[in-house]
């Protein structure tokens, strides 16, 4: 099923002009309204009236985090505050949240983007749908709640934590779609488990998984336990939240609301921009957004972008799944490491649970690298050779695809941190 045929199956030359047309009056509303962008733009000596085609908006400046922190915290929206309705934030690690905002018809438009992706992996009115993200300034619970409740979803808001209710009510509900980051689901089958419910035996079809980067690896072993389809959909606060982008179920990309965004990949270090098919930062400018227009925001995002028409029937550009952000990468003894490489390692190691942590220190000159890990329970034998050949396994493993040698730490299963929302897996040390 497509939600709106219309606007995701378009022709790609008249999607364009639809996308032309939005964003020269995007240009024309931020350069009257949002006096940030009228001094980026007089600086660079640069009018609205200068974008004559797609391609010119490469002349245009980009907009970067600390830009909406600079402008704590309304001063970038293009609208009076009387006619917003809603914030979101995210929630930065130091200092001020970046905030975001909606007028009423935003807040639409966002419902419907959320119910173009649920509809992508099948979800109905049929579905029972327990939105396991925090509800709160984060923008994941409420994004995909008004989705959900658009497509007629029965919507189940619990939250994250409590997980031990959380399986309770899947079982009592008959939940059949599960909406979290996958680092929490992977805690919440554990927790069944402990429980002595076999997750894979609840009636979950489908999990829609999300706001951080994970790896195909954690995916089979997502779909493995919960015995459920795992779908990825992307999103970032800056730009609507949820919504932005999701997979449909050839799980072969995910395809990018482009009527709404406008995307582009760019060589994050001579900021060019790139050809489909190259990978690179992703920056995206929003196209009908009235609070909080966002003109070329660096996501600091690796993807790639695909627009051949999939098997779906969806003509819209597809993003390939994100590999990592910009400034993940860890440099380690002049290697560029990214914390999916090693999550792919660790999950096709069979013994290694899929819990770990990633701890990058200085000793003397030298960067070394430790890799904390859990054996499963069926391989935690309490043999020390047993335990011995699976560390030896993954430390020559990692070695391989890293060209970098780790120290490997099996630790007891279960004493790693369990994360209810973003997984934080690296402490860098250095
Ligand atoms: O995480 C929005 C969201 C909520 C998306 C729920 C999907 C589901 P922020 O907290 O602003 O917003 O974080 C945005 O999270 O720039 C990416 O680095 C990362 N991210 C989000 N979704 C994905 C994904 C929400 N599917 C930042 N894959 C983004 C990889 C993701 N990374």
């Amino acid at each position: 099923m497509i939600w709106d045929v219309e606007n995701e199956t378009m022709d790609r030359g008249q999607l364009q002009q639809l996308q032309l047309a939005r964003l020269q009056q995007t240009l024309k509303n931020v350069y009257q309204n949002v006096p940030f962008y009228r001094e980026k733009f007089d600086q660079l000596g640069i009018k609205p009236e200068d974008c004559r085609t797609l391609k010119d908006l490469s002349r245009f400046p980009f907009t970067v985090k600390t830009d909406l922190r600079d402008n704590y915290p309304f001063k970038m929206f293009a609208v009076p505050r009387s006619k917003v309705v809603r914030v979101h934030a995210s929630s930065g690690t130091t200092g001020k949240p970046t905030v975001v905002g909606y007028t009423k018809k935003d807040l639409d438009t966002w419902a419907d983007l959320v119910a173009r992706l649920v509809t992508m992996v099948g979800v109905t009115e049929e579905d029972v749908a327990q939105v396991c993200f925090g509800y709160g300034l984060f923008t994941g619970a409420f994004g995909l709640h008004y989705g959900l409740e658009r497509v007629g979803a029965m919507v189940v808001p619990t939250s994250t934590g409590n997980t031990e209710r959380q399986i309770m009510l899947m079982q009592d509900f008959g939940t059949t779609t599960v909406i979290s980051t996958p680092t929490y689901a992977m805690h919440m089958a554990e927790t069944a488990r402990k429980m002595g419910v076999d997750p894979a035996e609840l009636p979950l079809k489908v999990g829609l998984f999300g706001s951080e980067a994970w790896t195909e690896s954690m995916r089979a072993e997502l779909e493995r336990v919960w015995n459920l389809k795992a779908t990825d959909n992307y999103g970032l606060s800056e730009i609507i939240g949820p919504g932005v982008s999701g997979e449909c179920m050839y799980t072969n990309g995910l395809h990018v609301n482009e009527d709404h965004f406008l995307v582009e990949i760019i060589d994050p270090e001579t900021e060019e921009p790139l050809d489909y098919g190259q990978g690179g930062e992703l920056v995206i400018t929003s196209l009908t957004k009235e609070a909080f227009p966002i003109i070329r925001y660096r996501t600091r995002d690796i993807t790639v972008l695909n627009p051949e028409k999939c098997e779906c029937g969806r003509t819209t550009v597809r993003m390939r799944k994100v590999s990592g952000r910009t400034d993940d990468m860890l440099i380690i003894s002049g290697v560029n490491v990214f914390p999916s490489q090693i999550e792919s390692v660790l999950l096709d190691v069979d013994g290694i649970a899929p819990h770990y942590k990633i701890i990058v220190a200085k000793k003397g000159y030298l960067d070394t690298l430790e890799v904390q890990v859990e054996p499963t329970e069926k391989a935690f034998t309490g043999q020390y050779k047993d335990l011995q050949l699976l560390e030896e396994t993954v430390r020559n493993k990692l070695s391989s695809v890293l060209s970098l040698s780790a120290k490997v730490k099996l630790v007891e299963p279960g004493s790693l941190e369990r994360f209810v929302g973003k997984a934080k897996r690296v402490v860098d040390n250095r």
